[in-house]
């Protein structure tokens, strides 16, 4: 069994985040996502989330190609993060490449960088709704 690791926010989910998430699951059997904590995005987005860790917690659990999912409180427990998992591969979007190579070499494991859908984010649907 070949576990998949992947971390984000995943706030206000939309299909870059979806996609990300059923390329990450293709690399394995399962997929173990640690999920920002609201003060965690506070810290890497000036911002909270809009949906609290619960609620985005629940809308991931609902996705069929996510397997569990945990709390990630700081960027700088990767390593950790990896090792619990027991994870093999981290994936993540192709806007982190090469950040977390060297992560990736003392968790002894893989990591993928895949292409990030263009044209949508967080950001982009806040600033639609704020435009309607
Ligand atoms: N993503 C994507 N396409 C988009 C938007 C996001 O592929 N249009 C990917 C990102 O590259 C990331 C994942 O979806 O791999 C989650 O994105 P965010 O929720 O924005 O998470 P981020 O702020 O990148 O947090 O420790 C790492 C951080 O927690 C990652």
């Amino acid at each position: 069994m070949v576990a998949v690791v992947t971390f984000g926010t995943f706030d206000l989910m939309h299909v870059g985040h979806v996609r990300l998430l059923e390329k990450a699951r293709s690399f394995g059997d399962s997929l173990i996502v640690y999920l920002s904590s609201d003060e965690l995005n506070l810290k890497k987005k000036n911002r909270k989330p809009v949906y609290p860790w619960a609620e985005r917690a629940e809308m991931l659990s609902a996705l069929s190609c996510v397997d569990d999912v945990r709390v990630e409180e700081s960027l700088e427990d990767k390593v950790l993060y990896v090792r619990k998992s027991k994870a093999a591969i981290i994936v993540m979007g192709d806007d982190w490449s090469g950040r977390f190579d060297k992560d990736a070499k003392e968790a002894g494991v893989d990591i993928v960088y895949v292409a990030r859908t263009p044209e949508i984010s967080t950001t982009q649907t806040v600033e639609k709704i704020q435009a309607l």
